[in-house]
């Protein structure tokens, strides 16, 4: 098959017509993604140079337990900011083409560590969120949501006194049970996995593409960057998730017309 041009970029996709019959005629996909298909949409990734948060903040003051008892304040408003820009932005091409991927298979499971809500917005139906979701607020000690509470102070308090947190994993955190269990049960039933957008370097989501592959998935993976998980890949599309997914989508609609 010719590579793919986008548009407006020009930016040739090479896509193995190998990769398209194998996903044709596959019945379970799982999908992994992570900060980097959000990018498009605006929202900052972690790790990326110069642009990723983790650039200019210190995970460790503001993405720990500690850091958060340390100066619950700054933790407070560094995530009202973030979730500000995240009410701010929309879904784009990567995210819908994924919600369309959703209706083609007979499992489909799209596994993200993002905490932004645009899968769901973007249409998907079934996401397994493994960081949580920063829209939820919980309570610091009793760990049960709260859905509504005063705004006289920063952080705000639970009806217990506790100050009240977003409902995301932080570093040295457990993951919510049933999130990474659904998780390992796809990545080690599917057919084929997908790791989009994810630089693979945190744990527990970095096993799942390694899982996958031990249960004799094909692993395809779609970032523009090599990542740890490249080396080990049966494909791995170098582009922006916002070009390649949808150009995915369409290879596969011609190749099931
Ligand atoms: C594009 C693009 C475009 C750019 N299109 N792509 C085993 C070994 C070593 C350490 C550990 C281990 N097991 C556990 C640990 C400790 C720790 C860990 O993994 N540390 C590593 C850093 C070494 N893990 C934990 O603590 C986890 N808890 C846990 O394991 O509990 C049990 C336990 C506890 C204590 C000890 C041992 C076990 C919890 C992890 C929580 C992560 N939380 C965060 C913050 C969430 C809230 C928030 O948003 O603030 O989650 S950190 C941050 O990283 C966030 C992300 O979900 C996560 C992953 O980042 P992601 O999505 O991969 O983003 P980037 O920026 O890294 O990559 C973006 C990629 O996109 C890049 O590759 C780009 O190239 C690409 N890209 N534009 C497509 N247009």
């Amino acid at each position: 098959m010719s590579p793919l041009r986008h548009p407006k970029t020009d930016m040739a996709i090479d896509i193995p017509q190998e990769l398209i019959d194998k996903l044709a005629q596959a019945r379970r996909v799982a999908v992994l993604t992570g900060a980097g298909i959000s990018a498009e949409s605006g929202i900052p990734t972690f790790r990326d140079a110069l642009t990723g948060l983790w650039a200019n903040y210190d995970p460790q003051t503001l993405a720990t337990p500690e850091g958060f008892a340390r100066d619950p304040r700054l933790v407070w408003e560094w995530y009202a900011a973030r979730r500000a820009r995240i009410a701010d932005v929309r879904p784009n091409p990567g995210h819908a083409a994924l919600a369309a991927l959703e209706r083609r298979f007979e499992q489909f499971t799209l596994v993200t560590q993002n905490i932004d809500s645009l899968h769901q917005r973007a249409g998907s139906h079934e996401v397994v969120e493994l960081h949580g979701n920063i829209t939820r607020v919980k309570c610091s000690r009793e760990e049960i949501l709260v859905s509504q509470f005063a705004q006289d102070e920063s952080p705000p308090r639970c009806p217990c006194g506790a100050y009240l947190r977003p409902d995301v994993v932080w570093f040295g955190e457990m993951l919510p049970a049933d999130a990474l269990a659904r998780a390992e049960e796809a990545a080690e039933h599917c057919e084929i996995f997908l790791s989009i957008g994810t630089s693979a370097q945190v744990y527990p989501a970095a096993e799942l593409p390694l899982r996958a592959l031990s249960a004799g998935a094909t692993v395809i993976e779609i970032n523009p960057e090599r990542t740890s998980l490249t080396r080990h890949a049966h494909f791995s599309l170098r582009g922006a998730s916002g070009l390649v997914l949808p150009q995915l989508l369409d290879h596969l609609n011609a190749a099931s017309a």
